[in-house]
């Protein structure tokens, strides 16, 4: 054989998968990334992504692309039973919401055009620690490197066994996308994020997050025991009692099916075994609160790229095990005062976003390594 250039194979096309695929074809990597869905599509609703992810994006040269199908919301502003008790804006940090199809677009575009080889309905089952994996249909392949980045689920890291913990969290979460319906919903802030908190009758939260001039990602939490406030499709009566001024944006809500997921986190013993890297939920799934689970996988997903292209071949694995000294210590500590943050339910007292808070939002990984 003569193919001198250096083998990958990543398993999944998440934003972490994409971002690492991207970042190693850009270094001469000969990149394969294989997705158990049939087709690339991106999950979930909207997204927020801060200085860290823009920073991989702007390496990944696909920032201009981000900006042009994304906004810069003037604040994040917190109520409390529909009473302002905050409106941060991060001292000029950058920061951008959108929604999660158009970042999954854009991050499909980046890596078919650094020319990633993309394999749909190719579910890797098992990997190994000798850098092979095996797919549903029983082929094997082998590489120099594999990257699961194969979600919270991951088959990669389970079919190694890594020690894990793994919580669930008390709270959970309808996340939706609806027409902004700005119109409807009369005078106000309507570009700020407006984290709307109510304790009284009920704890139930509504997280409102305009996109784009059309679109407005809404997340709709409630306790798991609350079986009203955890329905889907959501309750229309009981969250229009409780947030009465929204109801133009909860009509529409109500016509979507919706799925309710409580929080999970994992925290694992190592992110390497061998030549096996894992990176995003597969490695590190969090709680929600600080919108950091797609920012540490970018992050992660660029480090994780830069560290194996710098090393020589015979000794990847200890070069993966040095990248996770380097990058994990920032990723736990978010991880944990995201779980903090959903057990307490403290976001709701407003000025959270403490400088000890923006940690993760406010590094640079594209910096830290040559
Ligand atoms: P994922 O995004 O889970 O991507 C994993 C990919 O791997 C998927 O495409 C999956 O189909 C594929 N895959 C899985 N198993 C295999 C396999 N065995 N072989 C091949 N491919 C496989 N955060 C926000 O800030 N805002 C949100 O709106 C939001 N919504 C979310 C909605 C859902 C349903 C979930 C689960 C999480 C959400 N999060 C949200 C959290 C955040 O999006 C995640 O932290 C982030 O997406 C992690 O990226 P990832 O690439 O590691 O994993
Ligand atoms: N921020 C974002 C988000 O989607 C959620 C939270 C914070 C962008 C919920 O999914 O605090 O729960 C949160």
């Amino acid at each position: 054989m003569t193919n001198q250039k250096r083998t990958v194979q990543v398993a999944g096309a998440g934003f972490a998968g994409l971002t690492a695929a991207t970042a190693l074809a850009q270094r001469g990597w000969d990149v394969t990334v294989h997705e158990k869905a049939a087709e690339l599509r991106a999950l979930g609703a909207g997204i927020v992504l801060w200085n860290n992810s823009l920073r991989v994006l702007e390496a990944l040269g696909l920032l201009d692309e981000l900006e042009s199908r994304s906004m810069v919301p003037p604040f994040y502003e917190t109520r409390i039973h529909n009473e302002t008790v905050s409106r941060e804006d991060f001292g000029g940090l950058p920061w951008r919401s959108m929604t999660r199809k158009d970042l999954h677009d854009v991050l499909v575009e980046g890596a078919l055009s650094a020319g990633v080889k993309v394999r749909v309905d190719s579910e890797v089952v098992s990997a190994n620690p000798d850098g092979s994996i095996t797919l549903a249909d029983g082929t094997e392949m082998t590489a120099d490197l594999v990257v699961g980045a194969d979600g919270v689920r991951s088959k990669v890291r389970d079919s190694i066994g890594f020690d894990q913990e793994r919580t669930t969290s008390r709270d959970g979460i309808t996340r939706l996308i609806v027409p902004r319906n700005k119109d409807l919903l009369g005078p106000g802030d309507w570009d700020n994020v407006i984290d709307f908190w109510n304790f009284e009758p009920r704890v139930l939260r509504i997280l409102y997050v305009p996109c784009n001039e059309d679109e407005l990602y809404i997340a709709l939490m409630s306790p798991a025991d609350d079986p009203e406030g955890s329905a889907v499709p959501i309750n229309l009566d009981v969250w229009v009692e409780n947030f009465p001024h929204l109801e133009p944006i909860l009509i529409p809500a109500a016509k979507i099916h919706g799925r309710y997921d409580r929080y999970q986190t994992n925290v694992l013993s190592n992110w390497t075994n061998g030549k096996v890297a894992l990176i995003g939920d597969a490695a590190h799934a969090m709680c929600p609160a600080l919108a950091q689970g797609a920012g540490t996988a970018m992050s992660n997903a660029y480090t994780v790229a830069v560290a194996a292209t710098a090393a020589n071949l015979e000794s990847l694995s200890d070069a993966l095990v040095e990248w996770e000294k380097s990058e994990r210590g920032i990723t736990d500590r978010c991880q944990s005062r995201s779980a903090y943050f959903a057990e307490t339910r403290s976001m709701s007292k407003g000025n959270q976003f403490t400088e000890e808070m923006l940690e993760t939002a406010i590094y640079d990984p594209t910096s830290s390594k040559g």
